[in-house]
């Protein structure tokens, strides 16, 4: 059998959903990461991150004895990195994990070996991973050494599932396979048709890397243009959802749905690393990611207005005015809160306003650090029977729900249209 085993460096939200899904096509997986803990939960058969069904693949994986996890990197057939990329303080791509992988797995390295990355990265940075292994590996020629003849193929292959349908996309979408040559390319595309059902679209690794940028800046530039739109309509005294609604309905308009700013960790990162490396082409990305992360300065200060007006109009002192935020995940329908503008909102309202702050986030049980101390968690019937000024920052589906009848507050600074 080839790639009869396989190693997945990195068992994170891209990382360990792969390794369960290789190991459900009952391969040998060995998945290495540095958090013992997650290694530990990973052996007992359970998942140390939220996403669903993927606690029944790796159960079934890891009690059949195809999916185990370790610290230490082994000998295998295909080894996939899939390790942060995160920015530095400047917005340059911080590349250090990927060569802690690549050194991690250089030791082990035996010629026929397949060597894909699958973390977001810089053009180049397949190249430059090739390189690091050379420099530890001399025995050995890579792709960029020997060409269709090295030792060790090389490959680019970006992730692209939507967090929250991360089972479903890994499996049906299809799949960019940048090889460093052509052959690399023929073994990258082997290995994924394991589990595959959407089809390996095969480029270089360069083109590859950049498909994987473009992908999420696309997406970036265009919400920037629907929250640019939201703060012009809010000066034009225009429904801004009302006007998407109608643009939407010529056949070649398309726009996206504004919101309190961009969130997760990749839309809000990814962008950067094209504007680090082109600084003087890349215009039109660098000002989307400034709109996208103005929007929740533009938020908050809507906010301030919507109290000022409700002091003036009551008579109340500010510290007797509550605000209720609706929502603190990155996006509808989660519970994850990491880079998220609603809760950057949230902390920078709760540490401003003297009176009390509602977060009402129905995903979560206990609110995190960042805001315990300055907020409160509270249910939807709190927020609406307590609160003077309503925030609305995310559309969980309970929130829509909420029938119009029940909101009763006159001060409503709502981001995502819900109460429109
Ligand atoms: N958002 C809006 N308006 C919209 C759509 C999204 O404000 O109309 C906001 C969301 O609320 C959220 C942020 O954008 O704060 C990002 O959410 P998302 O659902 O657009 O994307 P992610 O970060 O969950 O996943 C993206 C996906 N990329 C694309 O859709 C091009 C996914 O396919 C990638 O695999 C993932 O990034 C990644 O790992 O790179």
């Amino acid at each position: 059998m080839s790639f009869a085993t396989i190693s997945v460096i990195g068992l994170g939200y891209i990382g360990l959903p792969t390794a369960a899904a290789f190991a459900s096509k009952q391969r040998n997986v060995v998945g290495i990461d540095i958090n013992q803990h997650a290694v530990d939960t990973i052996n007992r058969g359970a998942i140390h991150i939220v996403e669903p069904d993927l606690d029944k693949v790796v159960k079934t994986a890891v009690e059949g004895g195809f999916l185990r996890a370790s610290t230490l990197p082994v000998e295998a057939d295909a080894f996939l990195i899939a390790v942060p990329t995160p920015f530095k303080g400047d917005h340059e791509p911080d590349m250090v994990f990927v060569k802690a992988a690549a050194e991690s797995i250089a030791p082990v390295l035996k010629k026929g070996a397949l060597v894909i990355l699958e973390s977001t990265s810089p053009v180049g940075s397949t190249e430059q991973m090739a390189g690091w292994l050379a420099d530890l590996r001399p025995d050995l020629t890579f792709p960029h050494q020997a060409g269709e003849a090295a030792d060790i193929n090389v490959a680019y292959c970006p992730e692209r599932v939507l967090p929250g349908q991360v089972m479903v996309e890994l499996i049906k979408n299809d799949r960019v396979i940048g090889g460093m040559t052509p052959v690399c390319s023929v073994r990258a595309s082997e290995l994924y048709k394991i589990f595959l059902e959407g089809e390996c679209v095969v480029t270089n690794s360069r083109t590859a890397e950049m498909c994987k940028l473009t992908e999420n800046s696309f997406r970036d530039v265009n919400i920037a243009f629907a929250n640019e739109l939201s703060l012009i309509c809010a000066a034009q005294e225009i429904n801004v959802w009302e006007l998407i609604r109608l643009a939407n309905r010529h056949p070649r308009v398309n726009i996206l749905q504004p919101g309190p700013g961009v969130g997760g960790h990749c839309i809000a990162v990814d962008p950067w690393f094209i504007v680090a490396q082109n600084p003087e082409q890349a215009q039109l990305i660098r000002t989307a990611r400034e709109v996208n992360d103005g929007k929740p300065h533009w938020v908050v200060n809507q906010v301030k207005a919507a109290v000022a007006d409700c002091l003036a109009e009551t008579g109340k002192r500010s510290s007797e005015i509550t605000i209720a935020c609706f929502g603190l995940a990155f996006k509808p329908n989660i519970d994850d809160l990491r880079e998220s503008p609603a809760m950057e909102i949230t902390q920078l309202l709760s540490s401003w306003h003297s009176g009390t702050t509602l977060a009402v986030e129905p995903n979560i049980h206990e609110l995190p650090k960042k805001l315990s101390g300055h907020c409160e968690l509270a249910t939807t019937e709190e927020a609406l029977e307590q609160a003077d000024v309503l925030v609305m920052l995310v559309d969980h589906q309970s929130f829509k729900a909420i029938p119009g009848t029940q909101v009763q507050q006159r001060w409503i600074v709502d981001t995502k249209g819900v109460w429109r």
